[in-house]
């Protein structure tokens, strides 16, 4: 039996009116599979249901996607959601975050604008994101280590 040492939770889900859900369904199972506690709010999440999910489960981030390009009206006053939950975690958005073609770096700084702490685009590989988060929350080798159990 494989017991991973690491234990860190995080929120996700699709924000809003949005139902693309293959892309939390494959970051679900790469968050997993890294050692993540994912706690996965499926798509058309309001900003309550993160902001709960994150009190209830202790998260250290909320990990918000969104595809169909209304990403900036579903987030507007999500930090301030956050906040009055006296939630403390990183956050992080990706997806399809604008309408058509769009400028990334522009997008980026709206996003960041809006209080997150890191913005992704649709070509993401979910590694990216692992890693990321390892370095934000100075997840160590060490302490993602896995221990082998035999039984
Ligand atoms: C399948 C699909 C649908 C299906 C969804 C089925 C389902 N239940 O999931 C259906 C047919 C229902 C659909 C509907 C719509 N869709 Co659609 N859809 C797609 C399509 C073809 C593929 C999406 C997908 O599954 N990709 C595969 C997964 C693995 O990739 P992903 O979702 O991008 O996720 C990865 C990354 O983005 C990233 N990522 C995603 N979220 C996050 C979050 C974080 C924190 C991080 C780190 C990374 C990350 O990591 C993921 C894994 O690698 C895309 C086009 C495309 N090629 O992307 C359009 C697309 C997303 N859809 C689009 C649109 C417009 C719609 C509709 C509004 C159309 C309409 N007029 O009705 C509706 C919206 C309905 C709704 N309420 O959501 C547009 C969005 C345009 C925009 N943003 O400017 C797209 C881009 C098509 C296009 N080119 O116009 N759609």
């Amino acid at each position: 039996m494989v017991v991973n040492t690491m234990s860190r939770t995080v929120v996700l889900g699709v924000i809003g009116s949005d139902a693309h859900v293959v892309g939390i369904t494959i970051l679900e199972q790469a968050l997993s599979a890294a050692g993540f506690d994912v706690v996965n709010l499926g798509v058309q999440s309001s900003q309550k249901e993160f902001a709960d999910a994150a009190v209830e489960h202790s998260a250290e981030a909320v990990l918000v996607s969104s595809l169909y390009g209304h990403a900036e009206q579903d987030c507007q006053g999500f930090h301030e959601v956050l906040e009055e939950a006296n939630v403390d975690a990183l956050t992080y958005i990706g997806g399809n975050l604008a309408v058509g073609q769009d400028d990334f770096d522009q997008t980026r700084a709206t996003f960041e604008e809006l209080g997150f702490d890191r913005v992704f685009d649709s070509e993401t590989d979910p590694e990216e994101a692992i890693a990321a988060l390892e370095r934000d929350l100075n997840i160590t080798t060490t302490e993602s280590e896995q221990v082998t159990v035999t039984s």
